[in-house]
């Protein structure tokens, strides 16, 4: 059994707990929506190996991809974002900014469900020497839907509020992580990008990256990459793994047959075009409601379509980027990438130390 988790949840209490997310650094690709997760999770060489089956690709042993004169690939910064929330973003940009995109320049493309602030786009234009662009979301992507009823939405609202789940009374949350699992990468802005890497307010990346992501997951047909890996909450996925299932059954044809879904559930779970695959995912779970009867995050989403349209070669665990989303940190434990003084975290201080995970 195996759990995958926070930007690649996955699924139950009986299924979700073996739901794991992975959360943090998203790279994904575009495309065809291969969501490219940057998370940090543990590094277990025995767990690794389980979950890959291949050999770990390490990007530092291909010198191509440190090249900075090369063309940039059609990739892109993806940040939704609120106007409030600008002081905590411009020390994430900042920094990734110095620590990578200084030398590369990839473009930023910032979403809101509500007008950018002059301020907000004079400030985050302002830290980097690539281009910018702000947009308005459409409202049909951040809206209810037809078939949701309000009612019942609100009530159960307030039942999340009433358990504390987070952010389980926030209406917009809702919409967010609707918009995150099925809308973003449909906006008009990110159209022409073939890759993106999500980025949210208030994340640290403390050690430098030296090359260019974009390049090493093009090289290597990778399509989702994450840092780490956590359990969801039970609570708020009730019936998404048994929407799962019965998508799976509906559509045999969209599952990998070198899937990881053994990372995600103990179960068993009984060739295509991946982005109709995801897309027809997407709006599945979109008709069963759950973004609104539950509190789906689009972490478990990205995770499960991941784990199941996704070959594992397909999959990269970035541990050479150091991420840290609030108390969540993945900070790289080999000696030899702190001894290179790049790095400004404590390893011991390490996700990874603490959830490793069973994989028997
Ligand atoms: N424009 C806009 N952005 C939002 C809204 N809600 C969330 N976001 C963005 O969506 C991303 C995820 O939201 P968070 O509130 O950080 O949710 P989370 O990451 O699940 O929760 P934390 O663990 O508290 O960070 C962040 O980049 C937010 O800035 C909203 O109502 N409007
Ligand atoms: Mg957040």
């Amino acid at each position: 059994m195996f759990q995958f988790s926070s930007s690649l949840h996955f699924a139950s209490v009986r299924l979700f707990r073996f739901l794991r997310v992975a959360v943090g650094l998203t790279l994904i690709v575009l495309a065809v929506f291969y969501s490219f997760v940057i998370t940090s999770t543990f590094i277990n060489d025995r767990y690794r190996q389980h979950f890959f089956e291949t050999k770990y690709i390490d990007p530092h042993k291909d010198l191509s991809i440190f090249v900075t004169n090369s063309k940039r690939l059609k990739a892109v910064i993806v940040i939704l974002v609120r106007n409030s929330e600008l002081e905590q973003l411009l020390p994430t940009l900042r920094q990734l900014e110095e620590r990578w995109n200084k030398k590369y320049n990839y473009p930023y493309v910032y979403l809101n469900d509500v007008v950018f602030t002059s301020e907000f786009i004079e400030k985050t234009s302002a830290v980097t020497n690539a281009k910018t662009y702000h947009d308005i979301i459409p409202s049909e992507m951040w809206s209810y839907p037809s078939w949701i009823d309000q009612t019942k939405a609100a009530r159960s609202r307030a039942r999340m509020q009433n358990d504390h789940v987070p952010y389980g009374g926030l209406e917009s949350y809702y919409h967010m992580c609707r918009f995150n699992s099925g809308f973003f990468f449909r906006h008009p802005l990110l159209k022409e990008y073939d890759y993106y890497w999500r980025v949210e307010p208030g994340v640290e990346f403390n050690c430098n990256i030296d090359y260019d992501p974009f390049a090493f997951i093009q090289k290597n047909n990778i399509s989702y990459g994450f840092t780490i890996s956590l359990k969801e909450r039970a609570n708020t996925i009730p019936t998404l793994w048994q929407n799962t299932k019965q998508f799976i059954k509906d559509h045999p044809q969209f599952i990998s047959p070198r899937n990881s879904a053994k990372l995600i559930s103990d179960n068993d779970m009984e060739t295509y075009n991946l982005s109709e695959a995801y897309l027809k995912f997407f709006e599945y779970l979109d008709k069963a409601g759950g973004f609104f009867y539950e509190r789906w995050g689009d972490a478990p989403i990205h995770s499960i379509a991941a784990a199941l349209f996704l070959e594992k070669t397909n999959i990269h665990f970035f541990n050479d980027i150091a991420y840290k989303h609030r108390e969540l940190q993945h900070c790289p434990p080999e000696q030899e990438i702190h001894e290179s003084g790049k790095c400004q975290c404590d390893p011991k201080n390490n996700f990874g130390n603490k959830h490793l995970l069973s994989v028997d």
